[in-house]
């Protein structure tokens, strides 16, 4: 029983990350689709007790298919993603190539729910809703309670992220390098062309005419639409650590009313899908070891800002995995919600 199911990019890491969440969420499927490109074709991969082989991805993959998790670059997305619309399937993309696009929704389901509440599988009616960044959906777990109680005017976050957000590649050269370095040989650097054991640098992705990376600009523009206001002040600097799934951030907040950190520290406690690890005695905050492969997004170092007057500021700390709530889960409580 339920709907029949598609996952595109299933070799992954992102589209591992989606039938391990599938599976520790017991999500209801008539069938499943592996689906990748013609070079993973032919793969074997056992799921739930049962032997898939891996099937090249076509237009033709979606027909009879009631949900498509996409996670294989937005170059894939752009070409299959419209193709599976067609056949009257519901895409859950998590690539950038839709994100911006005014007529689909941009999802995290904590946050805006309501984006997509005329959207459901199974219906024979097609559409695609967009998964944000990894970088956004973190922090915005942690803001957006935030937001509803006292409206951020202005945003400043500073990421620290992992490997994992350039790919299972990434995350194999992190290693590599690290063994590499330890053992005094050239590191071998094929992803980032550089250095990344032992090493932190600006995010990979490509430097715009303002200054600032594509990256940055994701969280900029997301957290518009996401929050649905179009005046909210996001300005963004994202490094790469040597991390190996879990983003960090560090997030400033300028609030239009004034919010103590008692207050917000009960708030986020509140919060569905976060946690607060919050010791100032015992120095515990989170850490990116601390979530990975956890699906709460977990906010420590929550104090006032002493730079802003009347309480009307906040500093906070967010940890997140990046391949589950940042990818993998968001996506999949994205679908569960189509049902
Ligand atoms: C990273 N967030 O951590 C990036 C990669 O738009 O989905 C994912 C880019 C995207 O490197």
């Amino acid at each position: 029983d339920g709907p029949a199911i598609a996952v595109v990019g299933v070799t992954g890491a992102v589209g591992q990350e989606f039938l391990s969440v599938l599976s520790d969420r017991d999500f209801p499927y008539r069938s499943i689709k592996m689906l990748a490109s013609q070079r993973s074709a032919g793969r074997r991969i056992v799921f739930e007790d049962m032997d898939y082989v891996v099937e090249e991805l076509t237009a033709d993959s979606f027909d009879g298919v009631d949900i498509a998790l996409f996670s294989a670059g937005g170059s894939i997305s752009k070409k299959f993603g419209p193709a599976a619309v067609d056949r009257g399937t519901v895409v859950v993309d998590n690539s950038s190539a839709f994100r911006m696009d005014e007529k689909v929704p941009l999802v995290i389901p904590e946050v805006n729910p309501e984006a997509m509440q005329h959207i459901k599988a199974g219906t024979g009616k097609g559409a695609l809703i967009a998964n944000p960044n990894c970088s956004t959906i973190i922090c915005l777990m942690a803001a957006t309670p935030l937001h509803r109680r006292a409206k951020v005017l202005r945003m400043v976050v500073s990421t620290y992220q992992a490997a994992s957000g350039a790919g299972a590649a990434a995350m194999e050269e992190l290693e590599l390098q690290t063994r590499e370095v330890l053992e005094g040989k050239p590191p071998t650097c094929k992803i980032f062309n550089r250095q990344y054991a032992f090493n932190i640098f600006s995010h990979n992705a490509p430097v715009l005419s303002n200054g600032y990376n594509e990256e940055e600009m994701k969280m900029v523009k997301e957290t518009r639409k996401i929050w649905n206001d179009k005046d909210v002040k996001v300005t963004a600097t994202c490094i790469r650590v040597p991390v190996m799934r879990a983003h960090a951030e560090s997030v400033n907040l300028q609030f239009e009313n004034p919010l103590d950190e008692n207050t917000a520290r009960d708030i986020l406690k509140n919060a569905p899908g976060v946690v607060v690890i919050d010791d100032r005695e015992a120095n515990s905050f989170p850490t990116p070891l601390e979530v990975s492969n956890k699906d709460d997004v977990a906010v420590g170092r929550i104090r006032q800002d002493l730079s802003q007057d009347g309480n009307q500021g906040l500093d906070i700390f967010i940890c997140g995995d990046q391949i589950r709530k940042g990818a993998a889960l968001n996506a999949i409580q994205i679908a569960e919600m189509l049902l």
